[in-house]
C-alpha cells in the first residue's frame, strides 16, 4: 500500500472501497455543492505570516477546553450512519479518538447505541443531539447523561433536510432499498458488501426496536424531519435539562453566538454542516475573527478541515478546537479504526510541520498575527 501523503490519498482509497451511492452520501454537499467548494476555497485562500528566529525545537499541539487538555485542537465531529462506511464505525471512531486523546462526538444518527459506544472506551465522549420531538430528545439526553457523556452538542442547522442532490439521484437511504442499480453498485464493491453482510446491515441504533414508533422515528431521522419549531424557549428548556457543558453547533452569525452565550451555551461551533445543508452561506472560517472579537465563550469550528495546516489556520483565526467529519470518515471507510488513526497521524504531522514553519511552538499560541496581513489587519490581537 502506498503511504498516505495527503488526505486525497485516503479519499481515493475510500472511494475505491465504497459503493458509489455510499461514497456520494459521505462526499456530497447541498445543491450544486458551491458551499462545499467555498469551505475549501476559504481555507485555501488564507496565508500564513511566518515569524522567524522563534525557537521551535520543541512543539506542543495541545489544546484546552473547559479545563481539560487534549493532545491536539481537533475533535471527531458527529456524523450519522458511520456503520454504513465500516461495520461498527462509531466504536472504531471512539477508540481512535481515545488513542489520540481527542474528543469523539457521537451523533444521534449513530449505528451503535449511546450505551454501546460509552462502553467502547473509558475516554471522554460527547453526544450530539438532533431534536425530532421533545419527549424523545429528553430521553436521549437522559441516556447520554446516564451513560457518562461529558458534553452535549445541540445541532441547530437541520430544521429540514438540505437538498442533497447526490442522495436524491442515488436514492440513498437506510435500510437500503434494493434496485438493479444498487445491486450492481454493491456487487461491484465486494469488500464493502461482504463486510456489511457479515456484520449485519446497519440501522439507526438509538431507535432500534420492533416498536412502530421507533420505526417511524428512524425514517423521520433518515429524512431529517426534525422539530422545526425548536426555538430559544426550547433551548432554555434544554439548558435546564443538561447539567454539564452544552455546545451549540451550526452557528453562522455572531449575533446568534452572542445570544447563545447569554442564554447559557458553554461554547459554539461555527459550522455550515460541511456544506451539506444550505449551500449559499459563508464558510465558517471566514467568520471566526469577528466571533473572536465579540465572544467570551470558546469557539469551535468545522466545515472544510482536511489537513493539519487547516487546523492551524482555524486556531489562528480563533477556534480553540476544530472538528472534522469527512477527512476522518475517509479513513474509516478505507480501513476502519486503523484508517482513522492514519488520518490522525497525518494531520498531527502536518500540524507539527506548520507550527515549526510558521514560527509558533505551541498550537494554543497561534493567533491572527500568524496569518497574512489582510486577515489580521482588522483584529490585531487574539
Ligand atoms: C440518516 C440520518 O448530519 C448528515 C448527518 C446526518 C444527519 C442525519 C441523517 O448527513 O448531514
Amino acid at each position: 500500500m502506498v503511504d498516505l501523503v495527503n488526505i486525497e490519498d485516503m479519499r481515493r482509497r475510500a472511494r475505491r472501497r465504497l459503493p458509489r451511492m455510499v461514497f456520494d452520501y459521505l462526499e456530497g454537499g447541498a445543491g450544486s455543492e458551491r458551499g462545499l467548494r467555498r469551505n475549501r476555497d476559504a481555507l485555501d485562500d488564507i496565508l500564513f505570516d511566518p515569524h522567524r528566529l522563534v525557537a521551535v525545537d520543541h512543539r506542543d499541539q495541545s489544546a484546552q477546553l473547559f479545563g481539560k487538555t487534549y493532545a491536539m485542537p481537533l475533535a471527531i465531529a458527529p456524523t450519522g450512519l458511520n456503520g454504513v462506511l465500516w461495520p461498527d464505525g462509531d466504536r472504531a471512531l471512539a477508540r481512535a479518538a481515545a488513542k489520540y486523546d481527542i474528543p469523539f462526538c457521537l451523533s444521534t444518527a449513530s449505528t451503535s447505541t449511546i450505551e454501546d459506544v460509552a462502553r467502547a472506551t473509558d475516554a471522554e465522549k460527547w453526544f450530539q443531539l438532533y431534536v425530532m420531538n421533545r419527549d424523545q430528545a429528553r430521553d436521549f439526553v437522559q441516556r447520554a447523561l446516564k451513560a457518562g457523556y461529558s458534553t452535549l452538542i445541540l445541532t441547530t442547522d437541520v430544521a429540514v433536510n438540505g437538498k442533497r442532490e447526490r442522495d436524491l439521484r442515488s436514492g440513498f437511504k437506510v435500510p437500503f432499498k434494493l434496485s438493479p442499480k444498487i445491486l450492481f453498485d454493491t456487487a461491484t464493491h465486494p469488500l464493502w458488501s461482504l463486510a456489511q453482510v457479515r456484520h449485519g446491515l446497519p440501522q439507526l441504533a438509538n431507535f432500534a426496536s420492533a416498536d412502530a414508533t421507533d420505526v417511524a422515528s428512524q425514517s423521520a431521522l433518515m429524512a431529517r424531519r426534525m422539530d422545526a419549531g425548536f426555538d430559544w424557549e426550547a433551548f432554555a428548556a434544554l439548558r435546564d435539562l443538561w447539567p454539564h457543558k452544552l455546545i451549540v453547533k451550526g452557528v453562522l452569525c455572531v449575533e446568534d453566538a452572542l445570544r447563545l452565550e447569554k442564554a447559557g451555551a458553554d461554547a459554539v461551533v461555527f459550522s455550515n454542516h460541511g456544506g451539506r445543508q444550505l449551500e449559499d452561506v459563508p464558510a465558517p472560517i471566514s467568520l471566526l475573527q469577528d466571533a473572536l472579537a465579540a465572544l467570551q465563550i470558546p469557539i469551535l469550528m468545522d466545515s472544510g478541515i482536511r489537513s493539519g495546516a487547516d487546523i492551524a489556520k482555524a486556531v489562528a483565526s480563533g477556534a480553540v478546537i476544530t472538528m472534522s467529519g469527512r477527512a476522518l470518515l475517509y479513513g474509516l471507510a478505507a480501513a476502519g479504526e486503523a484508517g482513522v488513526c492514519e488520518v490522525l497521524d497525518l494531520m498531527k504531522a502536518e500540524l507539527d510541520t506548520t507550527l515549526a514553519l510558521v514560527g509558533c511552538p505551541r498550537a494554543d499560541l497561534l493567533s491572527p498575527r500568524h496569518l497574512a496581513t489582510e486577515a489580521r489587519a482588522a483584529h490585531p490581537q487574539k
